[in-house]
């Protein structure tokens, strides 16, 4: 095996696959030669190459989502650093783990006029858990000259990978090379300690507890509202609890994961038809929500109009003061709060949550109605897809109006769904599903938008795409959303710099990489595509739906109106 001479990255290199972060995403450069030759090298981890910084990192978010372990990317000094930020952006909010490793020039060299050198040091400041500069002696000779010097690193890379892995998010290691770089030996000569991560101590705060408790059983309207949550993160039995308790409310998001009969996916569906008093009607006294980001922006207005006396919210990652009444954050495993609800909860006989059952029931009346003479279109388009979809695939959505049209739909249990939703970014969301695909041992199909598709079309510039990954473009020629979203559409600027109007289409990415192409724009071939899109095949689809750009939003405008009683 060839490992780097340089200590400082047989320590990296070391405690890296010492703590399980096991797969390794590398961008060509030079300066971070001794640990592409290492990471390589290394028969306990997996190495992958991506050019394109920005979709190496969103790559890594996906398979460190999937995996729920740290995935570490490596690159280069200067701007390719940077590049990585979008994703540390998303891994921040979504309370992902990645291991930012980035090659420097020793401090000496750093703005004195050499190429491809930026200030490294602390550079995502405001959205990293923690940030090391480690340290490296200004020439070889002298170089770990210091015990001092080596202790300090060591323990510092140890703290970085241990907060990601306890905190859940991102990490940056800045590591400073001198050349030369490339030389190599047979094995490591340095030897590493390792410093185990501490897992959070399970204690329930029970103050808190008990006034969460006390509120709970005193109120005949709770709600709870679930956020982007992994699949399997909550036990059934819980869940089962929650959808059979008549004063509990549940809404879930299509990111939950989670599924029960009395359930109210589709929150948008139910609440954007209500009056002033209807909402007061549905107001909370109590409100828990668990898991991560909230996609509906109007359970959003509706709960900052409508405050819950108490909001808590449970989870281990950030907590949000999204509705502005947050009184206290469980940080604790969901399971073990929610069995301790299960265990001190009050049953309270109450009609509050089969009055909205009656209510999601017209709705869906209504939703089925309106479908039925749905002309071709976005809507149309999801409809079908979602008819058309194998079980057990995990899919994966990009933003923003590919989000909001499937949480209109009820929520397959035999589906698994993602989405970008730290940052909301249309940046990264095919990386991130492709990351995820490789680690995955089911299909994965990602819908996305035309922009977010062309705006990560680098994504495609990846071996490891597995052959079942299926991508579904909703192409009506630019930015959707903002045809739904308040505005003159009427305007020439409106195409140019909101919806940003075009006639691109996939085929020649799909062609120059390797991706058999299919393309459609109508409901009846549609249809037929889709009957064999999913079947096993010899390389990764991708097909594209073209849909009317002008009639889009139209339609789904209506939709809300027809849902009105
Ligand atoms: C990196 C980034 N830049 C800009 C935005 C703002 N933005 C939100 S949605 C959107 C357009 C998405 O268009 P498309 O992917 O075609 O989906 P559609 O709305 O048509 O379904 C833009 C530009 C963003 N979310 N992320």
């Amino acid at each position: 095996m060839s490992y780097p001479k340089i200590p400082l990255a047989q320590q990296v290199i070391q405690l890296c696959a010492a703590k399980g972060v096991l797969h390794v995403v590398i961008s060509p450069g030079s300066r971070n030669a001794p640990l592409t030759i290492g990471f390589a090298s290394h028969p306990e981890i997996k190495t992958y190459s991506i050019v394109d910084e920005r979709c190496a990192a969103f790559f890594a978010l996906g398979m460190a989502q999937e995996l729920q372990q740290p995935v570490a990317v490596v690159c280069t000094s200067g701007s390719a650093l940077l590049n990585y930020y979008p994703a540390i952006a998303e891994a921040y909010y979504s309370g992902i783990p990645l291991v930012i490793i980035s090659a420097d020039r020793p401090k000496y060299l750093i703005d004195v006029g050499d190429g491809q050198t930026i200030r490294q040091e602390n550079v995502f400041e405001k959205h990293i858990l923690y940030a090391v500069n480690l340290k490296q002696d200004i020439n070889n000779k002298e170089r770990f000259s210091s015990v001092t010097i080596i202790d300090e690193n060591q323990e510092r890379i140890n703290k970085a990978i241990n907060i990601a892995i306890e905190k859940n998010g991102p990490v940056h290691i800045n590591v400073p090379f001198a050349e030369p770089l490339y030389e190599i030996q047979e094995g490591f000569t340095e030897e590493v300690t390792v410093i185990a991560p501490r897992k959070s101590s399970e204690v329930l705060d029970q103050e808190n507890f008990t006034a969460f408790i006390n509120n709970w059983n005193s109120s005949k309207k709770r709600m709870v509202l679930i956020g982007v949550n992994p699949p399997n993160k909550i036990e059934q039995e819980f869940l089962d609890y929650l959808g059979n308790d008549s004063a509990t409310v549940v809404f879930t998001e299509s990111t939950s994961n989670t599924h029960h009969s009395n359930f109210f996916p589709g929150i948008d569906k139910i609440i954007a038809p209500l009056n002033d008093n209807e909402f007061s009607v549905l107001q909370p006294d109590i409100l828990l929500t668990i898991g991560g980001l909230i996609v509906s922006k109007k359970v959003k207005v509706f709960l900052r109009n409508y405050k819950p006396k108490n909001h808590y919210h449970l989870g281990e990652n950030k907590a949000f003061d999204t509705f502005f009444c947050l009184k206290h954050h469980f940080k604790f495993s969901n399971n073990s709060f929610l069995r301790e609800l299960y265990v001190n909860n009050l049953v309270i006989v109450s009609e509050y949550q089969q009055k909205w059952l009656n209510v999601k029931s017209r709705r869906a009346q209504k939703h089925s109605a309106y479908l039925k003479e749905l002309p071709f279109s976005d809507f149309k388009t999801f409809e079908t897809v979602l008819n058309k979809l194998p079980s057990s695939v995990i899919l994966h959505l990009s933003n923003s109006s590919t989000i909001r049209y499937i949480q209109l739909f009820d929520n397959n249990p035999n589906v698994v769904q993602y989405c970008n939703r730290g940052t909301s970014g249309i940046d990264g969301c095919t990386s991130t599903a492709i990351g995820h695909a490789v680690v995955s041992d089911k299909q994965n199909v990602l819908i996305t938008g035309d922009l977010s598709f062309f705006y990560d079309s680098n994504a495609l510039w990846n071996t490891n795409i597995p052959n079942n990954f299926r991508i579904i473009i909703i192409n009506n020629s630019g930015g959707g959303i903002f045809r739904i979203l308040p505005g003159d559409k009427n305007t020439k600027d409106f195409e140019t710099y909101f919806e940003t109007a075009h006639d691109l289409t996939a085929e020649y990415l799909c062609k120059m990489y390797g991706l058999e192409y299919f393309a459609t724009s109508d409901e009846k071939s549609l249809k037929n595509e889709l009957n064999s899109f999913f079947i096993e095949s010899n390389s990764p689809k991708l097909l594209e739906v073209f849909t009317p750009r002008t009639e889009n939003d139209k339609l789904l405008i209506d939709y809300f109106k027809h849902l009105i009683d």
